[in-house]
């Protein structure tokens, strides 16, 4: 051990972005290791191989792709990007969030919708949505969520939209109904309605034209653990309690004793100074009372409650021929009788799939073959879960059979989908900021413990991960700063002049 903090112990538990993040920055300061509950690493970056190319069940795309953004710099580094994300001009592209890709909109009614009605009915929506992010600070709200401040908006402007023709106006509240739909996808949740009005404007959007990675997302974390000492990450290694405030002896040479205990399921336990918790919000509000002893203090606890952690999950459907344009890389969908001014079905057996917002046409097709990627959010998209694949993809085909008004469209080939909130050791995709909740709440539950300042024994425990950091929540970004946050907060800890002991 060398540097500052040698002697000390350090344990990380969850290898995604956010611990091998923390790991790579105190390599070479205390001793360290990295406690993992799956047998690999990445946890919500997650490829897979599919068809014939690869399916990224989780971390799809970075969002903007510029040196202002660490994955985009480390990405880079490694060489892990292709030609087009080096285009300087693309690092440039302001996209808030929506990448434009050439698509075409399905409507229920078996018709490609026209262009022009869509680009109406989308042009209205993201100036609302522009405009909902402008409440930082307000203290009297027009609404308290982001949905019933868009669907108020929405409502004043109904006699205006179609130009005051019926047909006209009722396509245009079916497209806004899926913009809803697909919003709901970006922040992870059930409902806009969920979503808060208030600190919605806090989120950051950074430049760069989103791109995804030739060989996947799965290579930046595999490139990570490389770049550890051997022996740092322990996998299959799930953490079920974590004693802290305590005094735990260590037997040997250098018996001493320790702050924390770790203790995982296969009944191993490590004693450390310092822990970095990085597991996902989802699993801390299932699991924090249990996890955590003693209990962790009330204020960190109504963090842990009241902050938002939705699903959102992706259908792979792999097709022997396309049945869409070659320069189509979008097929969106939009059922032509809803409103986004009407209540929402609620029968999931009957309707979940209508939750589903469209495919991403992956490309180039000469790596992946013909392969659509839906997105599908919320409830329904939990419910799609507890299905299986046969029905998943019995109920795709007659959608799309339905969409492009051709009975006889061949089936897909086969199928894959992420099932992420069933996935034990994450309960869902990404937080937001939720009705009831603000950006104070991230930053309570990235607080490190104990709270007291003069504690003669500090930073026991640290938090990181990508629903600790207040402007980069829900992200891959978010998550690899939330861990080098965290890691700089002990390196700089170990590095300065140790307390003169109290008399
Ligand atoms: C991004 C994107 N993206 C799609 C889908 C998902 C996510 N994200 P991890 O969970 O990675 O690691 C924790 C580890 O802890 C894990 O390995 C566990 O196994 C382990 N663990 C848990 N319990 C344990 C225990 N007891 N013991 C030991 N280990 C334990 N982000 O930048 N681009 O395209 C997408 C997308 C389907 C599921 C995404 C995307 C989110 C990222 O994947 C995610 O934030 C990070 O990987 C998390 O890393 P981590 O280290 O924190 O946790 C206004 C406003 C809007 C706000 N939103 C806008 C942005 C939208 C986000 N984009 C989403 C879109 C897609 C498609």
């Amino acid at each position: 051990m060398e540097g500052g903090g040698s002697g000390r112990r350090v344990v990380a538990v969850g290898a995604g972005l956010a611990g091998l993040g923390a790991a790579r920055r105190l390599c070479g300061h205390g001793s360290l290791l990295l406690l993992e509950a799956a047998g690999r690493v990445g946890g919500r970056v997650c490829t897979r191989p599919f068809a014939s190319g690869l399916a990224e069940m989780g971390a799809h795309w970075i969002h903007g792709p510029s040196p202002g953004n660490p994955v985009f710099r480390l990405a880079t580094g490694y060489s892990l990007l292709g030609p087009e994300a080096a285009r300087e001009e693309n690092q440039q592209v302001e996209v808030g969030g929506h990448p434009f890709l050439p698509s075409v909109t399905y409507g229920s009614s078996g018709k490609a919708l026209s262009p022009t009605a869509v680009s109406e009915a989308r042009h209205l929506f993201d100036t609302l949505l522009e405009s909902a992010r402008t409440f930082q600070g307000t203290k009297e709200l027009p609404a308290p969520s982001v949905g019933q401040y868009l669907r108020g908006e929405i409502a004043q402007r109904v006699p205006a939209l179609g130009e005051g023709r019926e047909d006209a106006r009722r396509l245009q509240l079916a497209i806004l109904a899926a913009c809803l739909k697909l919003e709901c996808c970006i922040s992870g949740t059930h409902s806009m309605d969920l979503v808060a009005l208030e600190p919605f404007g806090e989120y950051v959007s950074l430049p760069g034209l989103d791109c995804t990675f030739p060989g996947g997302y799965s290579s930046l974390p595999d490139c990570m653990l490389s770049a550890l000492p051997e022996g740092t990450v322990l996998l299959n290694k799930a953490v079920r309690t974590i004693q802290w405030k305590g005094s735990f002896r260590e037997e040997g040479d250098e018996a001493r004793n320790f702050p924390v205990r770790v203790e995982c399921e296969d009944g191993d336990a490590f004693l450390a100074d310092h822990v970095i918790v990085t597991v996902p919000l989802g699993f801390l509000k299932e699991h924090h009372q249990d996890f955590f002893q003693p209990p962790l203090p009330q204020r960190k606890v109504e963090a842990i409650r009241c902050l938002g952690f939705g699903t959102n999950n992706k259908i792979f459907l792999e097709f022997e021929k396309p049945f869409w344009d070659p320069q189509q890389q979008l097929l969106e969908v939009v059922w032509e009788d809803e409103s986004p001014l009407e209540e929402p079905r609620t029968d999931l057996e009957a309707n979940w799939f209508k939750k589903l917002i469209g495919f991403v046409v992956l490309q180039p097709p000469e790596q992946h073959g013909h392969v659509l990627c839906g997105f599908i959010a919320g409830k329904e998209s939990e419910y799609m879960e507890t299905l299986s694949d046969e029905e998943v993809l019995g109920t795709m085909t007659r959608l799309l059979r339905m969409l492009t008004g051709n009975p006889h469209l061949p089936a897909p080939r086969s199928v894959l989908r992420s099932r992420w909130h069933s996935t034990p050791y994450t309960r869902g995709s990404y937080s937001y900021v939720a009705v009831g909740s603000s950006g104070d709440d991230i930053d309570a539950l990235a607080q490190p413990l104990p709270e007291d300042p003069e504690d003669p024994r500090p930073l026991q425990l640290l938090f990181a991960g990508e629903a600790t950091h207040r402007t980069f929540y829900s992200t891959t970004h978010g998550a690899l700063l939330s861990g080098w946050r965290e890691a700089e907060r002990l390196n700089q800890f170990f590095q300065a002049p140790s307390p003169a002991p109290r008399l």
